[in-house]
């Protein structure tokens, strides 16, 4: 029966992030080549990730506060909602305002 609710539950945020994502057309859901990040009160989830070139990073706002993305190629302003893709680069990308808020990205 928990179990069952926490399925609910995860379902529930999928589907937000998604309608919440549509607003920005990037391709809406989890397109072949991007890996979701995100973007969460303070820290990204994952924190860290390995993927192929070419892959798209798509960063999807999750929490309540305002958060920005600054990385290699990358300057995404501080927002509370929505989603953004930039393609991957390897390094580091944190947002400004929360000191310790990063994500390690490496591109093969
Ligand atoms: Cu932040």
């Amino acid at each position: 029966m928990k179990r069952t609710l926490i399925l609910i539950a995860v379902a529930l945020t999928l589907a937000l992030s998604a309608a919440a994502g549509s607003a920005v057309a990037d391709g809406g859901a989890q397109a072949a080549g991007s890996k979701s990040i995100s973007v969460r009160d303070d820290y990204f989830s994952p924190k860290s990730v390995t993927v192929s070139r070419g892959t798209k990073l798509r960063f999807v706002w999750s929490g309540r506060r305002a958060h920005n993305v600054v990385g290699p190629g990358t300057n995404i302003s501080a927002r509370v909602r929505g989603s953004a893709s930039v393609r991957a680069r390897s390094g580091r990308y944190v947002c400004t305002i929360h000191a310790g808020m990063r994500l390690t990205v490496k591109v093969r």
